[in-house]
């Protein structure tokens, strides 16, 4: 076949389609394909952006005039907790998740996202969640202890109705598919790079999407625990965060904002990501230093995980502290200049036009910098203390939120438009869109400065007359509204140009990344053939990319064996390792959602008998979904390959799966750290806390509970080892042998759970061993149930000499089940009577 010859290209193309092609009508929610996931994710956060739009609408029309009675004090406290809440839970994070899902493969050269099944699964999660958490807003009972949920405030006693209980549940279960998504994310940038594209040769935005996953692999876990243990709080009477049970608000303070921070940074490293990828572009020159560039990325993500402490200087905490964190979070400016000068220096020695994305870059670069700014005001303890809870700390907040995530991502938007629909913006419309939201933006909040200083407090429903706050809050509702005709207009824009837009051109922007090589809109597959890429600019090196990537000329060409196939890559040089072989379209993802969110709901109306059956139907999915992810005939282990081509992941010893399990564990250590941080702080702050007279657990006790546990990981490691050495003899026996030894643990675990006098009601202290004993528990259920699937899965012929990969990955699951065992051991049962021994 020639495959310059046009005809054949469509031949090919009709080919490529049969097996990655999107299905239609209801089928629809089967689909798993990134590009179609990412916009999903983008279009649904735009929905929640316009709910949480209106909320702030209303807001600023209930603050414009002094004792203003639009909305009740109750409704107000209602709807700024949900506008807040619904702009960096429901809008922000999964907006920007959104478009790495939609661009990551398609810059660094792949057919789809590792794990497909994941991210749809991720986008289910999301959606349900965002809707059970919005729907209390209807019924009126939505949670109103603002975003941060602060206790007591939020606890049963202050806030009995079920808001905070939708707010804790709906966001948990929105933080799964953001779990899910930084795990996708982390090993596709890491194992799925085309053929040569080392990591010096990664565009910046791929850098920035990395190190915003991994601050999400490990900032999310902290919130996900507190959530847990307040709702256990409220639902069970688990005495975690209530001073008189011998717990301590604080802690959910420590908790939150372990997470709280670290998410600033999450929302603004893929916006900055975005100013990266558009300024070169219209600059026309490859960005100015781009090794300072990545390690200002590196640096501020290191950097944003020791700050946390300054959203609580007023909380009366040691004054050591308190300097620490003011010179770190003042440090946490430096990586950022590096990158505003980067920017700078682009543009100044570039050659700039102001198409509609610069427009947003430059309003990006104004505003972002003058929060900047007032943050490094606030960082100063004392100026904090004059104007914490003031509307100049909503004004800040309001600049790097909307200057420094809103503005990029209008500008990514009007960036790719041409990539998500093939027609380009309105040049009239997408210029007023911009000027109005940039000066209805500006009036709004420069002004919001001059209310916090003059005293203001934030979250008061209304305000009395004379006290100099009349003009600026009018003044700044004016301006909100000036901000409203903008988005308006932009969105006019954006809905009018997929009809009327004028047809984009090949890399309509002159770009030099890999995703303008792919037809616009672009195909399911991406590329029909994967490049070699070994250099920054692809397409300024080699501006027919394009046509030779879609007449065949490059790897992975053949689609006859009907599988959907991808580069596996070394994680430093990209260098071609084995073929990825992706899972195709399923019901499984939208199934364990729809279950999950039955869990949710479940939980909310305290029906829980209800419950426990919608998690263990869930839990049926997912295992399923599971047993089809390896080998199967489908793939089989003994299909055949192309002479030449390395071999089928499931060959190999370190898939993908390995990389994707040792994220998860990250994630889950960070869920671990916290408990551990949660019982340590407990412990030395806590004022009431009281360790009981006689110990709930017994050294003894726990000790013949965790033997047998290292008994089967030791023969799950030898096991894995013979067959590494391709030695399966008994295969299926031994794993049956750990299957057992495990049973054992787990019914002396249930003994010593049975007989231990826990009074989780009673006390934090056995209220925090019973979750960490819970914890342990689950993770040894787990681990046995995945090896006796293994077992199954040896007898099925999925797992073998031919498929020697699977074993390998469940393996991290046992050393991680007993590593948290033995370290829970000595935290909780040998350390305190050590420490009482002096
Ligand atoms: C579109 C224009 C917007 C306007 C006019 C606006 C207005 C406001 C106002 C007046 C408040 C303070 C309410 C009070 O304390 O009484 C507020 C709070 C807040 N806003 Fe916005 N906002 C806008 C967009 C955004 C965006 C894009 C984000 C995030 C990406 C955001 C995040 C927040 C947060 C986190 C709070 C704190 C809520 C709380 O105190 O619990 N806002 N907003
Ligand atoms: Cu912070």
């Amino acid at each position: 076949m020639n495959r310059d010859d046009p005809q054949d290209a469509q031949d090919f193309h009709h080919q490529f389609n049969e097996v990655w092609g999107n299905p239609r009508g209801l089928l629809a929610l089967t689909i798993v394909n990134h590009t179609t996931i990412g916009l999903r994710f983008m279009v649904t956060g735009g929905v929640f952006f316009l709910l949480g739009g209106l909320l702030a609408m209303l807001i600023r029309t209930q603050l414009a005039l002094p004792g203003h009675d639009l909305l009740t004090p109750e409704i107000y406290n209602q709807v700024f907790t949900m506008h807040g809440t619904i702009m960096m839970f429901l809008f922000a994070v999964p907006v920007m998740e959104g478009f790495a899902i939609y661009l990551i493969p398609k810059m660094i050269g792949a057919r789809d996202l590792v794990f497909p099944r994941l991210s749809a699964f991720g986008y289910w999660c999301y959606l349900f969640g965002g809707i059970i958490l919005t729907s209390s807003l209807v019924m009126e009972i939505a949670p109103a202890s603002g975003w941060f949920m602060y206790t007591p405030l939020s606890s049963s006693v202050y806030s009995p109705g079920p808001g905070s209980d939708f707010w804790l549940l709906g966001i948990t279960f929105v933080e799964i598919s953001a779990v899910s998504a930084g795990i996708e994310l982390v090993v596709s940038i890491m194992r799925t790079r085309t053929r040569g594209m080392g990591l010096q040769h990664m565009p910046l935005f791929v850098w920035y999407i990395l190190a915003m996953a991994l601050m999400i692999v490990f900032g999310f876990p902290p919130l996900i625990l507190g959530s847990i243990l307040l709702e256990l709080e409220r639902a069970a009477g688990m005495p975690f965060f209530a001073v008189a049970g011998g717990g301590d608000p604080i802690l959910w303070q420590h908790l939150f904002w372990l997470f709280g921070h670290p998410e600033v940074y999450i929302l603004f490293l893929p916006a900055a990501g975005i100013i990266s990828t558009i300024l070169p572009v219209f600059a026309r020159r490859p960005i100015a230093g781009y090794r300072w560039v990545v390690l200002a990325i590196i640096t501020t993500g290191f950097i944003s995980f020791g700050l946390w402490v300054h959203h609580m200087f007023t909380v009366g905490i040691p004054h050591l502290a308190q300097a620490f964190f003011s010179a770190a979070s003042m440090m946490v400016a430096i990586p950022t200049a590096i990158q505003v000068f980067a920017w700078l220096a682009t543009l100044w020695s570039g050659r700039p036009t102001y198409e509609p994305p610069m427009l947003w870059a430059l309003g990006f670069l104004f505003v972002f910098v003058a929060g900047g700014l007032t943050g490094v005001m606030l960082a100063l303890v004392p100026f904090d203390w004059q104007v914490h809870d003031t509307h100049f700390v909503v004004a800040h907040f309001h600049f790097v939120l909307v200057g420094g995530v809103l503005f990029p991502l209008m500008a990514g938007i009007y960036y790719w438009l041409p990539h998500f629909s093939g027609r380009m913006p309105h040049r009239l419309l997408s210029r007023w869109g911009f000027w109005l939201m940039f000066i209805g933006f500006n009036i709004t909040f420069i002004i919001m400065h001059v209310t916090g200083l003059l005293g203001m407090p934030r979250r008061v429903y209304t305000f009395d007359p004379g006290l100099g706050w009349d003009l600026p809050n009018l003044i700044s509702s004016v301006g909100s509204f000036i901000m409203a005709a903008g988005v308006a207009t932009c969105l006019l824009d954006i809905v009018l140009h997929f009809r009327f837009g004028e047809r984009a051109k090949r890399n309509p922007w002159g770009a030099d990344t890999l995703e303008w090589t792919t037809s616009l809109p672009p195909s399911a597959y991406n590329f029909a053939t994967l490049p070699e890429c070994a250099t920054r600019h692809p397409l300024w090196d080699n501006p027919d990319l394009q046509s030779t990537i879609e007449h065949g000329h490059h790897d992975l060409a053949t689609i006859d064996h009907g599988r959907r196939e991808t580069w596996g890559s070394d994680p430093v040089t990209g260098k071609v390792r084995e073929i990825i072989h992706l899972p195709g379209n399923s019901w499984l993802p939208f199934l364990a959602a729809l279950a999950t969110a039955a869990l949710c709901i479940s939980l909310l109306s305290k029906q829980y008998s209800v419950a426990i059956v919608a998690a263990l139907i869930s839990v049926a999915f997912l295992l399923r979904w599971s047993w089809e992810n390896g080998a199967h005939p489908k793939a089989a282990p003994n299909a055949e390959v192309v002479e030449g081509d390395p071999p089928l992941h499931s060959r190999t010893h370190d898939g993908p799966g390995l990389w994707g399990m040792t994220v998860t564990l990250l994630a889950n250590g960070s869920l671990f750290m916290s408990m551990l941080f949660g019982w340590l702080y407990l412990w030395t702050v806590a004022p009431q806390w009281q360790f009981p007279e006689n110990p709930p657990l017994s050294w003894h006790g726990l000790l013949f509970v965790g033997l047998p546990l290292s008994a089967a990981l030791f023969w799950f490691k030898r096991v894995v080892k013979q067959l590494k050495q391709d030695n399966t003899a008994q295969l299926q026996l031994k794993l049956w042998g750990i299957c057992g030894l495990g049973a054992i643990h787990l019914l002396a675990f249930v003994a010593v759970l049975v007989r231990a006098p826990l009074a989780p009601t009673q006390s934090a202290h056995d209220a925090i061993i019973t979750v960490m004993l819970i914890y342990l528990f689950l993770h040894s259920t787990l681990a046995v149930v995945l090896c006796a699937l293994q077992a199954l899965r040896v007898r099925k012929g999925y797992v073998g000499k031919m498929a020697p990969y699977e074993p390998v990955v469940v393996e991290k699951w046992w050393v991680y089940t007993a590593a948290v065992f033995w370290i829970t051991y000595v935290v909780v049962v040998i350390l305190p009577p050590l420490w009482s021994l002096d």
